[in-house]
């Protein structure tokens, strides 16, 4: 080997010490480990701080979809492109509960309320704040991503019962400005403290395959990692491709070696946080979603579509962590339970 490793310590890296003074030269070092040795690492600090047989299951539903005036260069919601997606307003209450009870139903304990706004306009807050509640009552982990948030919306939110804000920061601090320049870098942190401070457990992480380098993906992890707190859940989205958006000038789908490294380093340096494959899963072979599980990776959506593309149908899911010995609710429901309407599944691209 030719990188030595000191002075990475994983005794030190426990998730009841977590460390926040990752180095590049230690994200690289652990990168490039030979592949046997970095799984053995990254699976027994899994071990360490979760079950290894064990996956959260989550669910995710575009509560209002496109016509978003952000310009984030992946996204087929922003106003800024032609990509097909038809913009819709609020959803109304009732239909947000019918959807997450039957995912509920299907077994997910965790259901994640999207918008498609820069920030929630405060009469629009209500409304969500009232989902956030009803979805609560029903037994379920609350997840909501709304955009930027004031410190008072987060506050407002965290009281109606949302246990988690997701807001990305999407990529390196080097690489954003080529993908987003509607917002900064400095604004989602904003936001994440805002949620901090407001009591919110934080979700947090970025996307692969929009043609950033590996230095790239190691500089959003080393960001993630080097946060005052951990983020408690770290989604990795692979790009869910969509025509017309501007990624596709320099979009490149990750080598599956790459994107379980970049697991196995996520699981390492924040050892006490839930990763999530996350989008990207319709075109992973099972094998691939078992090696990302090995690597650390303990968290999905289920459902055909995430917000407007596509997801693996639950029953290929449900079999795939049967096979794996991973037990969830999941196995004992119908092989076709379908959690979006049938409308949603069909617009999705
Ligand atoms: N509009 C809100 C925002 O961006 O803050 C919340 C929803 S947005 C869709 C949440 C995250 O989904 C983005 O930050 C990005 O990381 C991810 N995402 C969006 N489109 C994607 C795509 N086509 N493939 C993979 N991930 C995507
Ligand atoms: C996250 O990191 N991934 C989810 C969730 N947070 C909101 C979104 C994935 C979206 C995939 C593209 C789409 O379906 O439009
Ligand atoms: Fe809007 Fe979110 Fe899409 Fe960016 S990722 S364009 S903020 S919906």
């Amino acid at each position: 080997m030719s990188t030595p490793l000191d002075p990475i310590d994983d005794e030190r890296n426990a998730a009841d010490q977590p460390r926040h003074d990752w180095t590049r030269a230690q994200a690289e070092a652990l990168y490039d480990l030979p592949f046997a040795d970095l799984i053995f690492r990254s699976q027994s600090i899994h071990r360490r701080n979760f079950d290894p047989n064990r996956v959260e299951i989550a669910s995710l539903l575009s509560i209002k979809t496109g016509g978003c005036p952000e310009d984030c260069g992946y996204c087929s919601q922003s106003a800024h492109y032609r990509t097909g997606v038809k913009a819709t307003r609020l959803m109304d209450i009732s239909a947000v509960v019918q959807t997450a009870r039957r995912a509920r139903d299907a077994g997910a304990s965790r259901f994640c309320m999207a918008a498609a706004w820069r920030n929630p306009k405060d009469r629009d807050l209500d409304q969500v704040c009232a989902m956030v509640s009803a979805v609560k009552d029903l037994g379920m982990e609350t997840c909501a991503t709304l955009g930027m948030l004031s410190e008072d919306q987060a506050r407002r939110l965290q009281e109606a019962g949302l246990d988690f804000y997701n807001h990305n920061v999407d990529t390196s601090p080097e690489f954003y400005g080529q993908i987003i320049t509607t917002r900064t870098m400095q604004d989602r942190i904003e936001t994440l403290g805002f949620a901090r401070k407001a009591g919110l457990k934080v979700c947090c992480g970025g996307i692969v395959g929009l043609g950033e380098t590996i230095d790239d993906r190691l500089g959003m992890l080393m960001l993630l990692a080097n946060l005052e707190a951990h983020p408690e859940s770290v989604p990795i989205n692979m790009w869910n491709e969509v025509d017309g958006v501007p990624v596709n000038n320099t979009a490149e789908r990750p080598d599956p070696i790459s994107l379980v490294r970049v697991i196995a380093v996520a699981r390492i340096m924040m050892p006490g946080s839930v990763v999530r494959l996350s989008a990207g899963r319709q075109y992973m072979t099972d094998e691939l979603q078992a090696l990302c599980f090995v690597a650390g990776a303990n968290s999905i959506f289920i459902g055909d579509v995430l917000l407007t593309t596509k997801n693996p149908q639950t029953s290929r899911d449900a079999s795939l962590l049967d096979r794996l010995g991973i037990a969830s609710k999941l196995d004992s429901v119908s092989a076709k339970v379908q959690i979006a309407d049938e409308a949603a599944v069909k617009a999705a691209v």
